[in-house]
């Protein structure tokens, strides 16, 4: 009775052990990507480490799909896509969320590679974390040339994985969506009118 009970328990704790400690020797953990960007839950510690805002073709900072959820605002640093590395604890985005108040909350990281840098070297999409990267072709909104990427919902939770892009539980409020025409228009205007004339 003792034993027939301990042998599944010793071969749950190998199994794990095997699936744990190769990721851990290599850093390529959620909790060592955590760690890592800690200091960016304060965004001027982002602007600060070189990311910068990225809107889409459309001027959008807060990028949402109706339906599915949102990614929120993303924070690109241009040298570390260039680079075509990819490293959990250097993310190539930084993706925070709106708050009511106008403050920004880090919600996930992204990890992203060119497709023509990737592909010149390998032969399998890349992978971090165990997941495979999504490839989104060219004439994607972001006007990009093809590229791989995988979202990691590190700082807030996804109920649809960790690692699925759009987040249900995060929204693009329309005041953020306006805000820079209305900004930049200096009057009140609607977005649109607005966005004509930059
Ligand atoms: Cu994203």
């Amino acid at each position: 009775m003792h034993v027939r009970h301990a042998i599944p328990l010793i071969v749950a704790v190998l199994a794990l052990l095997v699936t744990v400690l190769p990721s851990a020797a290599s850093g390529d953990t959620i909790a060592n990507a955590r760690n890592a960007t800690a200091i960016y839950n304060d965004p001027t510690a982002a602007l600060a480490g070189g990311y910068e805002l990225l809107t889409d073709a459309a001027g959008l900072a807060c990028i949402d799909q109706p339906g599915a959820g949102a990614m929120g605002v993303h924070f690109v640093k241009g040298a570390l896509l260039q680079s075509g590395t990819l490293d959990p604890a250097r993310p190539q985005a930084l993706v925070y969320e709106p708050e009511p108040d106008g403050q920004m909350r880090l919600v996930a990281l992204e990890y992203v590679v060119l497709q023509a840098t990737w592909d010149a070297n390998h032969h399998q999409p890349p992978t971090l974390f165990g997941e495979t990267f999504m490839l989104s072709p060219a004439g994607n909104r972001f006007g990009l040339p093809a590229f791989y990427s995988l979202h990691a919902w590190v700082w807030k939770h996804n109920p649809t994985g960790t690692f699925q892009p759009w987040n249900p539980q995060v929204r693009c409020p329309d005041g953020v969506r306006a805000e820079q025409a209305g900004d930049a228009a200096g009057v009140e205007q609607d977005a649109p009118t607005a966005m004509e004339g930059m």
